[in-house]
């Protein structure tokens, strides 16, 4: 009789669980994916915002930090560069296994005073260019094996941007970055980081054609970030998947670097919220799954460019933005489980 209660309870316990449907709500995102799943992250909210860890914790495997790594901020002084905030990160992240990705090494902003008001021949200036790249590879290297290594050179007509760098240095500029870069870390992945060129067909040709001739000259360039600002209907599906084909094409990973999806669009002004929290779920699952598509050795994965609501640059000064995955209350949205179904899919 005993036994028989026990085995009773076994099996009713048994076909409970069997049909109990877990919602998105009780899943990770990075456990679902067969690719790293990463946020841009503020590291004051990481440090002082517990709901802020939480999520982090629990939904991510991989870190960009939104600010903390750009010039402005690590390299305050021509003599002088701050790790200390990034030394918290590398020991937070190496201590959850997270992966670090720098974020940016050359870009024509958040750059600090002194080196806007650097005055030196083209030597010179690679001569700083060299001790920047080689000194923050060489202090992360024993944990940070990927990086932005050039930030948006090009123009939306596929001309390089006149930039701090090109005005002094000339072309050569970037391909003087992967190279110093190669330099200090030859085991890392390097990345071209550029927006638009999921949009853009001239950018984007322009782009692939001048990393596959430098490719072909031998310098060392892994993959692109595709920055992935976009729109629930900009621009089409077709294009961004298009655009991530094209570079897997060139042998290039492809990492999706700040996916988030904007709901200010003047044309949503009447839009119900509900109606544009949807169409927000259903974009990020087809993106999901079109970035699926790609052979899995060329994801290099996802990162969403924030974690809440709250944090994204987007939501800066317009509060219709709600770009992300969560919400102002640190809930997740439809787009989360869209996300969700999109991996479920596979
Ligand atoms: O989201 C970032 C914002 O908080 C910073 O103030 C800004 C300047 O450092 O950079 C933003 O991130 C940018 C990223 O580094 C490169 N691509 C465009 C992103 C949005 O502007």
């Amino acid at each position: 009789m005993h036994k028989f209660l026990i085995a009773l309870v076994l099996l009713i316990s048994f076909s409970f669980k069997s049909k109990h449907q877990p919602t998105c709500d009780e899943m990770k995102l990075f456990e679902k994916a067969s690719f790293p799943v990463g946020a841009a992250i503020n590291t004051d909210k990481l440090k002082n915002d517990e709901k802020y860890g939480k999520i982090v914790l629990s939904q991510f495997n991989s870190i960009t930090p939104e600010k903390i790594m750009k010039a402005q901020y690590i390299h305050p002084k021509k003599e002088y560069f701050y790790f200390t905030e990034t030394d918290h990160l590398i020991a937070f992240c190496k201590q959850n296994k997270i992966r670090l990705h720098g974020h940016t090494l050359v870009w024509h902003k958040a750059l600090p005073v002194w080196l806007e008001n650097f005055k030196g021949d083209k030597n010179e200036w690679e001569a700083l260019l060299k001790d920047h790249i080689k000194t923050i590879i060489s202090h992360c290297k024993g944990y940070i094996k990927s990086w932005d290594v050039v930030n948006e050179a090009f123009n939306d007509d596929g001309s390089l941007r006149n930039n701090i760098w090109l005005k002094n240095i000339g072309e050569s500029y970037i391909e003087k970055a992967f190279l110093f870069a190669a330099e200090a870390d030859p085991t890392a992945k390097f990345f071209y980081n550029d927006f638009s060129l999921e949009s853009n067909g001239k950018k984007l040709n322009a782009v692939l054609a001048y990393i596959t001739n430098l490719k072909s000259k031998g310098i060392k360039i892994d993959g692109i970030g595709m920055q992935m600002h976009v729109s629930p209907d900009y621009p089409y599906l077709s294009d961004i998947n298009q655009a991530a084909m094209a570079m897997q094409e060139a042998g290039l990973l492809v990492h999706y670097s700040e996916l988030d999806i904007t709901l200010s669009g003047r044309h949503y002004f009447f839009a119900s919220r509900s109606k544009m929290l949807n169409m927000q779920k259903d974009r990020i699952k087809s993106i999901v799954e079109g970035y699926m598509k790609l052979n899995p050795e060329n994801r290099f994965g996802i990162t969403m460019w924030g974690v809440t609501d709250n944090d994204s640059w987007l939501t800066e000064g317009n509060f219709r933005a709600r770009p992300l995955l969560f919400d102002l209350s640190y809930k997740i949205k439809p787009a989360y489980c869209g996300f969700i179904e999109a991996l479920e899919n596979k």
